[in-house]
């Protein structure tokens, strides 16, 4: 089955489906189209009715609600745009480093951009009775899908804290790029949280509840935590390591591919940074000596606080024929700056690769 996604589409799994575009295609637009934007799933995709669907709101509320989709769809909607980055993405390059066995090898693409129509979850949670004053707590997110990851398996879900689950950009989602979402990105409602990993995006939502503390589903407390590089990830406990939320600043080159073959002369480079959290892109370079000299690349500016920058630079590639490494850097408006190397940023689990982006091109 191909979930209405394009044939060009890298699938690394094909039951439950999990596949990115060609970069190629990703650098195409700066809103991805729906039969690229890229899917991760960690179990059978479910097939829920929007008739008979509806959304549980409780926890530490004081009117516990439950909401069918009219009556969701009835709160003030909003329409934005986001990017969602996989915490996987670009995890090909740490296998290189080092192995990591049962983990897909996500290229550059594990990330797309789509504008997502749906109401603010805060508008539900007030509506619930949630105290304005309260801020110490968690959101958490519980779907019906089951992950064979572990023994038993584990049902799907996650959370955020309070105070991101209170900003106006954080959505219960039905519509993705002007229609409504597909069955594989999570119909009929999934959260939408910019700037966060894509694991907390939780698709085919179905619970939400105010809570103290972080969620205890697996994908939470166990999975998409960064361990420490000599740990086994097959005995981290829930809580051990350091939980992902807000995405470091990351950057990769879209066009021209890894491999090609540009002629020398002049070459169109380009490609996408993305910085989650509070934070945005600030600058991006391209080098075509491996990082020993470096170029900035134009930035194109959009209104959108929640996407990813684009980026493009005409470089000329006076290089000798032969093999080069392009490669690229971002920094965020804190002043970070990606790390040099993938080995220096190696986990057992292989999230968050921030390494500079490096490609090569065999020049004739
Ligand atoms: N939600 C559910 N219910 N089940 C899932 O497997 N995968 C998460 C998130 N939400 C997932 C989920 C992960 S890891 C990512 S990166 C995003 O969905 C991917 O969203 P997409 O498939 O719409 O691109
Ligand atoms: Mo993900």
């Amino acid at each position: 089955m191909s979930w209405g996604k394009r044939a060009e589409m890298i699938v690394h799994e094909q039951d439950p489906y999990n596949a990115e575009p060609p970069p190629g295609l990703l650098a195409d637009a700066f809103i991805t189209p729906t039969d690229v934007f890229y899917s991760r799933n960690h179990g059978p995709i479910p097939d829920l009715d929007p008739e008979t669907w509806s959304l549980r709101v409780d926890g530490q509320v004081s009117r516990p609600l439950t909401l069918t989709l009219d009556q969701l769809q009835a709160f003030e909607h909003v329409t934005l745009s986001a990017t969602l980055q996989c915490a996987g993405n670009r995890r090909a390059d740490l296998i290189r480093v080092r192995d990591i066995p049962g983990e897909h090898p996500w290229g550059r693409a594990a990330t797309s951009t789509a504008t997502w129509t749906g109401v603010r979850l805060r508008d539900v949670l007030d509506a619930a009775g949630l105290d304005p004053t309260l801020t110490d707590g968690h959101v958490a997110f519980d779907a019906p899908d089951v992950s064979p990851i572990a023994d038993p398996p584990q049902p799907y879900g996650g959370s955020v804290p309070l105070t991101k689950a209170r900003g106006p950009e954080v959505l219960l989602a039905w519509a993705m790029n002007g229609e409504p979402l597909t069955q594989v990105h999570g119909a009929p409602v999934r959260v939408v949280v910019p700037g966060y990993i894509g694991a907390r995006s939780v698709k085919w939502v179905q619970h939400v509840t105010v809570q103290p503390g972080p969620s205890d589903n697996y994908f939470q407390a166990t999975a998409y935590r960064i361990v420490p590089p000599d740990a086994d990830p097959k005995h981290a406990g829930p809580a051990d390591g350091i939980s992902l939320g807000p995405v470091p600043v990351n950057a990769a080159i879209l066009t021209p591919a890894d491999s090609s073959h540009p002629p020398a002369g002049r070459t169109h480079i380009s490609g996408y940074a993305y910085a989650g959290g509070d934070r945005t892109v600030a600058r991006v370079d391209v080098s075509a000596d491996d990082g020993a000299t470096w170029t900035q690349a134009e930035l194109t500016h959009s209104d959108d606080r929640w996407t990813w920058t684009t980026w493009t630079l005409d470089l000329d590639l006076d290089l000798e024929p032969g093999r080069h490494v392009l490669a690229v850097r971002a920094w965020d408006n804190t002043g970070a700056q990606q790390p040099q190397s993938p080995e220096a940023v190696w986990n057992p689990k292989g999230y968050a690769n921030t390494s500079w982006d490096r490609l090569q091109l065999d020049v004739v």
